[in-house]
């Protein structure tokens, strides 16, 4: 495949604390993706805030953030084309009862415990892919990443 945005789009994907362990989540992920880089994490809630900024004052987000803080998580760069919509589209509505009926195959309709026990994350543009892999993985430059000749995973 050539290396550019185009074929092999870059998204952050987070397995958040109801799901950070479970089995068929992390072969789903990794039968669909070229995993580019993971990191397991504890999130101090001074980060989930943060990285949740976007929806402060929402009646869910004092529960969203005690939630994303209250166990491990784990960060996922993934590679694929369209790899935020194709995401997306495996993760399944935000909303479970959603999820559910209209996705039941996918992994929140599978999995999903409530609308914020959901079991993952997943950028939703090109701009919020780029902060949120800035903001898991500081190290990594996606430019970087694709001139190099030879994938390198870890
Ligand atoms: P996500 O961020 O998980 O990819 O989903 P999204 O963009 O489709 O969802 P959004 O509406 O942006 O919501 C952001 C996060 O808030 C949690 N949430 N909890 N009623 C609730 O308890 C509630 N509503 C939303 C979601 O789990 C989502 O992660
Ligand atoms: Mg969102």
């Amino acid at each position: 495949i050539l290396r550019s945005p185009q074929a092999l789009q870059l998204t952050l994907a987070l397995i958040k604390p109801d799901a950070v362990a479970h089995p068929l989540i992390l072969e789903i992920l990794s039968n669909k993706f070229l995993i580019v880089r993971m990191r397991e994490l504890l999130w101090r809630k001074e980060d989930c805030q943060k990285f949740y900024r976007e929806h402060e004052g929402r009646f869910f987000y004092q529960r969203l953030v005690e939630f994303m803080a209250s166990g491990p998580i784990r960060a996922y760069i993934l590679a694929h084309k369209d790899a935020i919509q194709l995401w997306r589209t495996v993760m399944g509505p935000t909303r479970v009862f959603r999820a559910r009926h209209v996705a039941p195959d996918s992994i929140r309709g599978s999995f999903g415990l409530t609308d914020t026990r959901n079991t993952t994350h997943g950028s939703d543009s090109v701009v919020s892919a780029s902060r949120e892999i800035a903001a898991f993985f500081p190290d990594f430059s996606e430019q970087r990443w694709y001139e190099e000749e030879e994938p390198q995973l870890r």
